[in-house]
């Protein structure tokens, strides 16, 4: 890191006490963009790099809501706008008992250089609560949510700040979101969250856009190197939304997922991972992966262990950050593992980037590959402000071509500063240079 980026850093680790993940959020950025500096003064001049890492807004309050047992609960609610030089302020909603500030920051900050290599225009933000969704009623999450609503509503909008959802938050929690919205505000504004259902304002392939887009995005990565995913076996963390619609898409162009996880554990199924079965036991049931192995007979429930330690040639972190330590890398190494493509965000630790770069494995980072969430939700924006859906097969035609795009920049931004093949760098310098370029044209504000 530069001597000035490093002051920079130090500043933001003082006057963000706590916080270890957004400081490792920020340190992975500033790591990286010290060749772009080099070739622009300017930036320097004008500050950038420090007001890159202040969020333009951080809005923490209470949401009070009742139980089916009549009980009062009191949980805390997050929005951090962290920076609009792009478009509207973008990004999802985790309610996740483990959420704080600290969290919500990492997300935002690095959601705003995700949303600049989309090359659409949207800004980054993140939100959430520390509530947790499991083993609540449908109408216990939903009071949740219309309780976290009547706060949340008077700072978003179509053009201001445009939520999603994220862990804890799909299809189910952001309908009762928009309805509490449309409620409050007696405005029927489409465009005010995304990951809406299809039956109202929703687009198609917005569900399975960011498991699609890694998967996309894994497959350029390989066929570079001389050979996609066709025949390769691959396992997946986690089995929420990314995971479900990653294993899809690894089936659909001929690879094998032989193993995923939730939190209890994970199920290691050889023939291929029984998608329907998954789905059903997570989209509908809301079950524990437990419940694979009385379904399928052949299949190894293992409780209290990380799934990396299944050998495999593709490994798509899609649960949750840092869930790919030293140890778990050493053991994807181990296990002849050639390419990591981070479906969640910030899952694969330093220490473990490190091991797997002086392993020669190829590494993919997430505000790149997860990306195609996010612009899928634009083209939602998109959609609801013209009146206007697409078929499936023409938005994830758009994804492809999306993920193809990013694939690209992050590639020929990597060449062009002298790094072949460094993904991070390409991803964080392209990034980068987007938002301060707009930040710079918008003047000091
Ligand atoms: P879901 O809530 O649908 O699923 C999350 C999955 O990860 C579950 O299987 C869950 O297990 C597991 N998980 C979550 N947190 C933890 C934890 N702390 N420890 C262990 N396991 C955990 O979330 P998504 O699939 O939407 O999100 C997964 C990742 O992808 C996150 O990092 C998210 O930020 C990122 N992402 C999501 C996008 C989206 O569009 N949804 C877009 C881009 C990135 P269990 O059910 O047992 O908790
Ligand atoms: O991390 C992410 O990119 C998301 N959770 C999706 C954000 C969005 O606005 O669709």
């Amino acid at each position: 890191m530069p001597a000035t980026v490093e002051t920079v850093f130090a500043s933001v680790v003082a006057r963000n006490p706590g916080e270890p993940e957004f400081h490792q959020a920020v340190r992975e950025v500033l790591e990286s963009i010290g060749p772009a500096l080099a070739r622009h003064p300017e930036y320097t001049e004008a500050r950038i790099v420090e007001r890159i890492c202040e969020p333009e807004r951080q809005v923490i309050f209470r949401v009070p809501w009742e139980d089916d047992r009549g009980r009062i609960h009191t949980n805390r609610g997050f929005r951090v706008e962290f920076n609009s030089a792009l478009g509207p302020f973008k990004g999802g909603l985790r309610f996740h008992p483990s959420v704080y500030l600290g969290i919500v920051k990492f997300l935002g900050f690095e959601q705003t250089f995700k949303n600049a290599l989309t090359g659409l225009s949207i800004g980054g933000g993140k939100g959430g609560a520390d509530f947790d969704p499991k083993g609540r009623s449908d109408r216990e999450v939903m009071r949740f949510c219309q309780s976290f609503m009547t706060e949340l509503y008077r700072h978003i909008g179509a053009e201001t700040d445009v939520p999603a959802g994220d862990v804890g938050v799909g299809g189910r929690e952001i309908g009762y979101l928009f309805g509490q919205y449309k409620r409050i505000t007696n405005r029927y504004e489409s465009g005010v969250l995304t990951g809406k259902g299809l039956a109202y304002g929703g687009a198609q392939v917005r569900r399975e856009a960011t498991g699609y887009g890694a998967v996309f995005f894994a497959d350029e990565m390989l066929s570079r190197a001389g050979g996609g995913l066709d025949g390769k076996r691959v396992v997946v963390s986690g089995s929420g939304n990314v995971a479900i619609y990653a294993i899809e898409k690894v089936h659909q162009l001929g690879g094998r997922v032989v193993a995923c996880s939730d939190s209890s554990g994970y199920v290691h199924d050889d023939k291929g991972i029984d998608l329907e079965l998954l789905r059903e036991l997570k989209e509908q049931r809301r079950a524990r992966l437990d419940d694979y192995a009385r379904h399928v007979r052949h299949a190894r429930v293992v409780s209290g262990r990380t799934v990396w330690e299944v050998p495999c040639e593709v490994a798509l972190p899609c649960a949750t950050q840092n869930e790919i330590g030293g140890a778990e890398a050493a053991a994807l190494v181990a296990g002849g593992c050639v390419a990591v493509v981070e479906g969640a965000n910030m899952p694969t630790t330093p220490e473990a980037v490190r091991i797997l770069a002086g392993a020669g494995v190829r590494f993919a980072p997430g505000k790149a590959a997860n990306a195609g969430g996010v612009a899928v939700s634009a083209l939602e924006m998109r959609q609801n402000a013209s009146r206007e859906s697409w078929t499936f097969d023409e938005s994830e035609q758009r994804l492809r071509g999306i993920m193809r795009d990013i694939h690209d920049r992050c590639w020929n931004t990597a060449e062009e500063y002298g790094l072949p093949g460094d993904y991070v760098a390409g991803a964080n310098i392209d990034g980068f240079r987007r938002v301060a370029e707009a930040m710079l044209a918008h003047g000091l504000i």
